[in-house]
């Protein structure tokens, strides 16, 4: 059943006498401050409290609205040798096995891919890349712990272009949005490879994992105000029904989805479909 289809049974009154206390409905769905008291607002507006019908289908429409209305940020890094994508995120949100992710779905579209480990901090991250780089068959540069990531970088996408691959996607560390000093560094990652390739990194996409409900909203928020991010990869939806949150990053920041992670295979990644997100959602 769907997460949308198992809420609506969880709150639905038993009598047509008893009303539905929406916004409690709303917050479970983590759809964000923002988005709920917008929400209830509008069926306040509306007079629809009480309507129940009318009250979801109207819910419904405007969840698809702001899910499907089409992004305002233009492609970019097209025509760019190589495109460089920078992969930001905190601990553990499926950053590594995103890089290879995409490595893997440049491969099946005939492109080029480059990884570059520029998470020179975790114990063992150089191993895991480098590790994903043989499985794929696919170029790597490597870091040594505790060198400055943004200069693993800069080499990282030379290397690329001597290569010449299409696109160089550069791991990073994971990190904590409250931790001045390592968004500041990724800021640097950000400048340098600004030196690399004109108009680079084209995308800096947030990754984070769907289990983190609401947390995924304050992190996009914080990485967007540091680094402004061009999208999102949203991580671990196949352990996680929910992904409410997606709406509610759209909804606050205009940042879309970009990619969708569903399992830990490299395979295990689909563009961002949001008719098939939101068909998926209401179990239409
Ligand atoms: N089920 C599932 N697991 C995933 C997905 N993406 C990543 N993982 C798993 O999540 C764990 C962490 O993934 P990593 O790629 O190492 O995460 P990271 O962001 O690079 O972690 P740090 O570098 O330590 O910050 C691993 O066990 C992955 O296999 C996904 O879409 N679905
Ligand atoms: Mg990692």
């Amino acid at each position: 059943m769907s997460f949308w289809r198992q809420l609506w049974e969880k709150f639905a009154p038993r009598s047509d006498q008893e009303e539905i206390d929406w916004e409690a409905l709303l917050w479970e769905a983590d759809l964000g401050e923002d988005l709920v008291r917008s929400l209830c607002r509008g069926l306040e507006r509306r007079g629809l409290q009480r309507k129940r019908e009318e009250a979801r289908r109207w819910i419904e429409a405007e969840l698809k609205r702001i899910l499907c209305d089409p992004p305002s940020s233009v492609k970019k890094g097209v025509g760019a040798k190589p495109k460089v994508v920078l992969l930001v995120g905190v601990n553990g949100s499926g950053k590594t096995t995103t890089a290879a992710k995409l490595a893997f779905r440049a491969i099946q579209e005939n492109q080029r891919p480059w990884l570059i480990a520029a998470d020179t901090f975790r114990a063992g991250a150089q191993e895991q890349l480098s590790q994903w780089a043989r499985r794929l068959g696919v170029g790597l540069t490597e870091g040594t712990y505790g060198a400055d990531p943004a200069s693993v970088a800069y080499r990282g996408v030379g290397e690329a272009r001597v290569a010449q691959a299409d696109l160089a996607i550069v791991d990073t560390a994971g990190r904590l949005v409250k931790k001045r000093h390592l968004m500041e560094e990724l800021a640097k990652v950000k400048r340098v490879l600004g030196k690399t390739v004109p108009g680079a990194p084209h995308e800096i996409w947030l990754v984070c994992d769907a289990t983190s409900g609401l947390d995924v909203l304050l992190q996009a928020k914080e990485f967007h105000q540091a680094l402004g991010l061009t999208g999102l990869i949203m991580t671990k939806l196949d352990t996680s029904g929910k992904g409410g949150m997606i709406a509610a990053v759209r909804h606050s920041l205009g940042i879309s989805p970009v990619f969708l992670g569903t399992g830990e295979k490299p395979q295990d990644l689909q563009p961002w479909d949001p008719e098939r997100y939101v068909r998926e959602f209401f179990g239409e």
